[in-house]
């Protein structure tokens, strides 16, 4: 099911890595998503630890935003290639552990979509996650969860602490 709003979608990417040349990997997936994304922007490169699944490198971890023309599905494709392109190979995963690149769509606009396990808008997890929502809130510091109708700004301060330091 997706429930699409009127205005304007500003689409939040959030970017991860932590295998391989990860500063140079993220700079070529921001130069990737510079050609995908009109007036793209971008938030700051944070070093984070690791969540989830403790036992791995730290990640770099960052945001973009920029407007799509297209719709949801027609991004994650576009993503998931990018990510292939720059080495990333799910069978070789475990889940939530290394990978040299990781881009997840937080948000899309206000637009809802629930359509698990394929998509899911916004991002399931992002609420939970510091490394998400800190870039995140660089770039639209007014967003709001259009789920629960709660700013991200406040669901971040309420966060416990973890490990997250702005590069
Ligand atoms: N999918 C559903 N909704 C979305 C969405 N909004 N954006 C589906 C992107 N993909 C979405 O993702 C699995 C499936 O989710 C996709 O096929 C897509 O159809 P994936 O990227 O293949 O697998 P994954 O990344 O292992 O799973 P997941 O649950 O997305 O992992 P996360 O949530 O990305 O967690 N710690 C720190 N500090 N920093 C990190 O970046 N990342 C992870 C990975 C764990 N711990 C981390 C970090
Ligand atoms: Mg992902």
């Amino acid at each position: 099911m997706t429930v699409s709003a009127s205005w304007e979608n500003e689409v939040v990417l959030g970017l991860g890595s932590n295998k391989g040349d990860s500063p140079r990997i993220m700079e070529a997936a921001i130069r990737a998503l510079g050609a995908v994304l009109m007036d793209i922007r971008r938030a700051s490169l944070f070093e984070t630890e690791p969540l989830h699944v403790l036992d791995q490198r730290r990640f770099l971890n960052t945001a973009v935003a920029g407007y799509y023309p297209l719709g949801p599905r027609d991004l994650l494709k576009v993503i998931q290639r990018i990510e292939a392109s720059l080495g990333r190979d799910r069978r070789q995963e475990r889940r939530w552990g290394e990978r040299t690149l990781d881009i997840d769509i937080l948000l899309f606009g206000d637009v809802l979509v629930s359509e698990p396990p394929d998509l899911e808008i916004p991002h399931p997890r992002l609420a939970e996650r510091a490394f998400a929502l800190a870039p995140l809130l660089e770039l639209v510091p007014a967003a709001i969860d259009s789920r629960t109708g709660v700013s991200y700004e406040r669901i971040f301060t309420t966060l416990p602490i973890q490990g997250i330091y702005a590069l």
